[in-house]
């Protein structure tokens, strides 16, 4: 079989759904990588590989190779700083405290607002390029500081834009519900018919997004206004998603696997009754233990009940200027295992092949099977499971978007 490169003499971790129970990351010894067209031609042992008549071949001297890593949930693009609020907290005040006073959400909206887009690709850039150093290949960015069509549009494009920067995949997401923006402040309601009569359409024609999203919170909104944008979105076309029972229980991933959401995020006050309706929708649990950590929340994520109902479980950084200052998955994936107890495997697969599914893209990305993009991390590591064991390593060899060096 002809193919145009082959990655030799490494070790794989495909991350393809496990054959047996004890071999979670579908490792591969003695493995070979082939790519045509940009895409996986044969991924597994050297020894069972078919015929390969490759025109470069690159000895990866046991090096680990696995599925570039999928970022599922960041706000990547915004303008501005939130130290002082930071400080704020650190003597005292809480998250929604500040949000209720006007700042949190609304003061990241008031400096992305004022950002041109050029501003606000070089910003976003600088914390793109931090994670494509961690092996990132594919990074999902939501809109949500913009509050107006022209603003939510130009985050919107931006975040398309950065495909054209960097070999990376861009999965965008509307967040036109992420907060009620001051000028909306005493009529919230009529704020959401905007979201839904005038930004959705237009962001679905205009191809802007991929997804829609929305912040289902008492400082957010209520499930009756998610559900107005969701049924939006549905009529527009597009898939849903949604920040759900992170600061309080208001059944927000029931709202969400009612809508069969891709995903619904957060999660830590969920109750059982939600994560039956999610495992029965397919909806994944994106786990945030960034904004966990960040924000010192003290519950937890029922990890082991989204566990024993079979809910597909990916891990993010959930970057955001408030909650989640971070570009690191790699720490991402150390947090949901130290804080969250997630498994080295869980963690590892909630980074590429359940990322994959919180995005739709699971027949194109998240694992080392034939047909997917060939994106790939290889790693200068003994196993693995030192790339959520290490904090503040630079483990990364190399990165292969499409089939080529990145
Ligand atoms: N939940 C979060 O943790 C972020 N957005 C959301 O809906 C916080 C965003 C921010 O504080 O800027
Ligand atoms: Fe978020």
């Amino acid at each position: 079989m002809r193919c145009e490169r082959i990655w030799r003499d490494a070790r794989l971790a495909t991350m393809a759904p496990a054959s047996t129970p004890d071999d979670p990351l579908g490792i591969v010894e003695d493995g070979i990588v082939a790519m045509a067209d940009g895409r996986i031609l044969y991924a597994g042992s050297a020894a069972d590989a078919p015929r390969l008549d490759a025109g470069e071949t690159i000895p990866c001297h046991g090096r680990w190779i696995t599925p570039g890593l999928i970022d599922c949930h960041t706000h990547l693009v915004y303008a501005g700083s939130r130290a002082s609020e930071f400080e704020q907290r650190l003597a005292g005040a809480s998250y929604e405290e500040i949000a209720r006073a006007g700042g949190g959400i609304a003061s990241t909206v008031t400096a992305t607002r004022a950002a041109s887009a050029e501003a606000l690709l070089s910003a976003s850039l600088a914390r793109l390029d931090a994670m494509l150093a961690d092996g990132v290949t594919t990074v999902e960015v939501k809109s949500g500081y913009g509050l107006t069509l022209e603003t939510e549009a130009r985050m919107l494009r931006v975040a398309r834009s950065l495909e054209q920067e960097r070999a990376v995949r861009v999965s965008t997401t509307f967040l036109g519900a992420h907060a009620v923006p001051p000028e909306w402040r005493d009529d919230p309601d009529r704020y959401v018919d905007e979201v839904v009569e005038r930004m959705i359409p237009v962001v679905a024609e205009e191809r802007l997004a991929d997804a829609v999203d929305a912040f289902c919170e008492g400082i957010g909104f209520s499930p009756a206004q998610v559900e107005r944008v969701f049924k939006a979105a549905r009529q527009a076309g597009l898939s849903v998603k949604l920040h759900a029972e992170q600061l309080s229980n208001l059944q927000g991933a029931q709202l969400a696997a009612r809508y069969r959401a891709l995903s619904a995020d957060h999660l830590e006050h969920a109750d059982t009754a939600s994560l039956d309706a999610m495992a029965e929708a397919g909806t994944v649990a994106v786990l945030l233990p960034g904004a966990f950590y960040f924000t010192r929340e003290t519950k937890r994520p029922p990890i082991q009940a989204i566990r024993d109902t079979g809910i597909a479980m990916a891990v993010a950084t959930d970057c955001n200027p408030g909650t989640s200052p971070m570009v690191s998955l790699l720490l991402a994936m150390n947090m949901a295992a130290t804080l969250f107890q997630l498994t080295v495997p869980e963690c590892l697969i909630g980074v590429t092949r359940n990322a994959a599914r919180a995005l739709g893209l699971q027949d194109q990305i998240g694992t080392l099977e034939p047909g997917k993009a060939c994106d790939l991390a290889i790693w200068d590591v003994e196993h693995p499971a030192e790339l959520v064991y290490a904090i503040g390593g630079r483990p990364l060899h190399a990165r292969i978007f499409g089939g080529f060096h990145a």
